[in-house]
């Protein structure tokens, strides 16, 4: 036996697109570890891609398309999958309009070439599609408006900072290579705080943590700025390079500082210290996802924007307002921009598509997500799929929403796919190549649609090889080093269109180059209080983060086992030991979870894991109600309050 080595590129949702180098053993995986040359991979990988062979064999992968007949999905062969599909997409364009047809593409592979996915339908169509984005929609609306783009400095400018704000963010988890950048920014003197209503395990890399209330970073921004403002540290330039500065100004007038202070739940101590760091600088805030997961999401992260162009944090290196690195950028998008004759908003896709008519959906593709499990009010999206007429899930496992489908398509998995990545933590991007061969029964994207196209009569689609549609979508950097044979030859190679100070001249890209500030104080937000029931506790706010052990709803080997678990503080509780089997009630629906006690909580808060499976009882989406954010359709996946009893 010859042990060698492949590479390729992982295409999760995750901020890092690492790179990845498997050990073969006669064409067998022995060993999955991160490319020690990718500059941020650094040789390490995360706890659930160094085990995906275990999720690979656990039973879940499906390896050849299914039929459903007589209520039950059975095996079937491709020609018989596509023909078959094809005639339902013939008919019901035909008798109802492409608008009765709905493709939805979630994140499940970032590869650039799944965006063919939504030119089919474009073509076919336009069909019906999705608006808002569940992830990350709010506070990329907000940094649009603020900033005109959302992008950040370079990854490793964070080693010129002297203070890093860790905003709702635990990288320990969910963004695990952006730890050794902090551990070497702090080995350069920089100081670390976090800001998150919970106590996490990025705590630990963190100088000093805020543990406010749930919800209530605007007021602690508007606390910092207003120290800001009674001390004379707001940047000399800030009126000449913001509009609204007045207005901001006079939002932040509205309280004293101990007045905010008080509505966020922090010391005022605490409020003077953060506003020192931000005077000191350079200071860059890493601005988390979660919270922009709330109704006010988009004007917290405006908030955010504001302090630190207001501190004269922006336009320094060392400084920046990171909330995402712009990993399209680089590629050429595929097709043009057409009018869609219907949407549907992700973050209120249950409701949407059962109140569909005229014509109603009459067809759904699932393309890359298990929005049965990962959208909120779980249960009125699984009975809204289970009543369509004709589902179709491309997935490389058996997920909630592919159970429901009428035809489940097999695709390769991350160790079997071949697409080009960027990444929405730093600006490298590179090429993912088959580690292994799909199993037989499997076919790429690109070919699954590409044999559509021929059976529907699509002649525009493009049919080239993958290697094409790479350069196709490469034809923008090819000339700046960037080609495919580059990338092949080199590995990840840093995007040529991205510079090391995202707004170094000091403006930034809106229409007038100034910094839109913040102008408005947001809506006051109304929350429904579950019920109160005998022996229960008070509301908590449900927090459902991101863990160790799985990608969204893709768990390492067994998943979450029997049960899903609820971490609260002792006194959340009391008299209920950790380890009891518990009710959880929102005024949405209601689940069981085994009970743990974690006394570095606070006292109103309860967390679950993201990502359990809804078929199971494991999902906290079905506690959530559907509600979308301020701006940009995101979902209020955190503003949810529930109360826990024994059973
Ligand atoms: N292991 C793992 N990593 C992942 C993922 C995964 O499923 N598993 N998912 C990936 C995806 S899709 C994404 S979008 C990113 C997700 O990245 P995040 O959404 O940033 O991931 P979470 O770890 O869930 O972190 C959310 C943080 O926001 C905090 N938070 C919630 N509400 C508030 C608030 O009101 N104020 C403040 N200040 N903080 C608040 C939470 O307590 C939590 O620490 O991570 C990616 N990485
Ligand atoms: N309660 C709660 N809910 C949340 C969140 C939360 O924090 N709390 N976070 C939200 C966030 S940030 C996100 S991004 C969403 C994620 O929601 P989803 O995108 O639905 O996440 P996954 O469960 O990871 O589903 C991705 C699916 O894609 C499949 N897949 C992988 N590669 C490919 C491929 O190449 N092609 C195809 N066709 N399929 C592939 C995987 O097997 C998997 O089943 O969940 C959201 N839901
Ligand atoms: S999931 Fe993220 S951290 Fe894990 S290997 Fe993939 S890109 Fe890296
Ligand atoms: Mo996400």
């Amino acid at each position: 036996m010859v042990e060698y080595k492949a590479r390729t590129t992982c295409n999760r949702d995750c901020p890092d697109a690492c790179g990845i180098v498997a050990t073969l053993d006669d064409g067998v995986i022995v060993k999955l570890e991160g490319d020690p040359d990718h500059p941020v991979t650094k040789g390490f990988l995360c706890y659930r891609t160094s085990r995906f062979p275990e999720l690979v064999a656990s039973g879940a992968r499906v390896a050849q398309p299914m039929i459903r007949r007589n209520d039950r999905l059975e095996p079937a062969t491709w020609d018989a999958a596509l023909d078959l599909i094809a005639q339902k997409l013939l008919q019901v364009r035909e008798e109802s309009g492409p608008e009765a047809i709905f493709h939805y593409r979630s994140g499940g592979s970032l590869g650039i070439l799944k965006h063919l996915t939504d030119l089919f339908f474009d073509e076919f169509g336009p069909c019906t599609t999705k608006i808002g984005d569940i992830c990350s929609g709010a506070g990329e609306a907000a940094q649009l408006t603020d900033f005109g783009t959302s992008d950040s400095n370079d990854l490793f400018d964070l080693l010129n900072s002297k203070h890093i704000v860790l905003w709702g963010k635990n990288p320990k988890v969910s963004s695990v290579h952006l730890v050794p950048v902090i551990n070497d920014a702090k080995k350069n003197g920089a100081e670390v705080v976090s800001i998150d209503p919970l106590h996490h395990k990025s705590s630990s890399l963190s100088d000093s943590s805020v543990q406010l209330r749930p919800g209530s970073d605007y007021e602690l921004v508007m606390g910092i700025a207003r120290v800001l403002f009674d001390t004379d540290c707001i940047d000399p330039k800030a009126s000449e390079f913001c509009d609204n500065f007045d207005a901001f100004r006079a939002l932040v007038h509205r309280h004293e500082t101990d007045e905010w202070a008080q509505l966020c739940d922090v010391s005022e101590a605490d409020v003077r210290q953060l506003a020192q760091r931000f005077a000191e600088g350079p200071t860059a805030i890493l601005v988390g996802w979660g919270m922009q997961r709330r109704q006010r999401g988009g004007a917290i992260v405006r908030a955010l924007d504001a302090l630190c162009a207001i501190s004269g944090n922006l336009f320094r290196s060392g400084g920046g307002c990171s909330f995402y690195f712009a990993r399209r950028k680089p590629f050429r998008p595929f097709g043009a921009a057409v009018k869609h004759p219907r949407t549907i908003r992700e973050p209120l896709l249950g409701r949407d598509l059962l109140d569909t008519s005229k014509p109603p959906i009459r067809v759904m593709w699932v393309t890359a997500g298990n929005p049965v499990s990962m959208l909120p009010d779980a249960k009125s999206v699984a009975k809204a799929i289970k009543q369509t007429e004709f589902v179709v899930v491309a997935d490389c496992l058996m997920t909630d929403t592919a159970r429901r489908a009428d035809v489940v398509l097999p695709v390769p998995t991350l160790l079997e796919d071949n697409d080009l990545l960027g990444a929405y933590g730093h600006h490298w991007i590179s090429e993912s190549r088959p580690v292994v061969d799909a199993p037989p029964g499997v076919h790429h994207e690109v070919r699954i649609f590409q044999g559509l196209a021929k059976r529907v009569g699509l002649e525009s689609y493009p049919q080239d090889s993958i290697d094409q549609l790479k350069r196709m979508a490469l034809q923008v950097i090819a000339g700046q080093g960037a080609g495919l044979e580059s990338l092949r030859r080199d590995g990840a190679i840093r995007s040529p269109l991205a510079n090391s100070i995202l707004f170094g001249d000091g403006r930034v890209l809106t229409a007038n180059g100034r910094v839109q500030l913040l102008d408005e104080q947001p809506a006051e937000v109304q929350i429904e209080v579950p019920a109160i029931k005998g022996g229960a506790s008070d509301p908590l706010w449900l927090f459902s983060n991101s863990t160790e052990k799985s990608q969204g709803s893709q768990w390492v080997g067994r998943g979450l086992g029997e049960r899903s678990w609820i971490a609260v503080h002792p006194d959340a509780l009391p008299g209920i030991e950790a380890g009891t089997v518990v009710c959880v009630t929102s005024p949405t629906g209601e689940i069981e979870a085994e009970l743990r006690h974690d006394p570095a909580q606070r006292r109103d808060v309860a967390i679950m894991p993201k990502g359990g499976h809804f078929d199971r009882g494991h999902s906290a989406n079905t506690l959530i109600a559907a509600r979308a954010t301020d701006v940009g359709l995101g979902a209020a996946y955190l503003d949810c309050l529930v109360r826990i009893a024994p059973r």
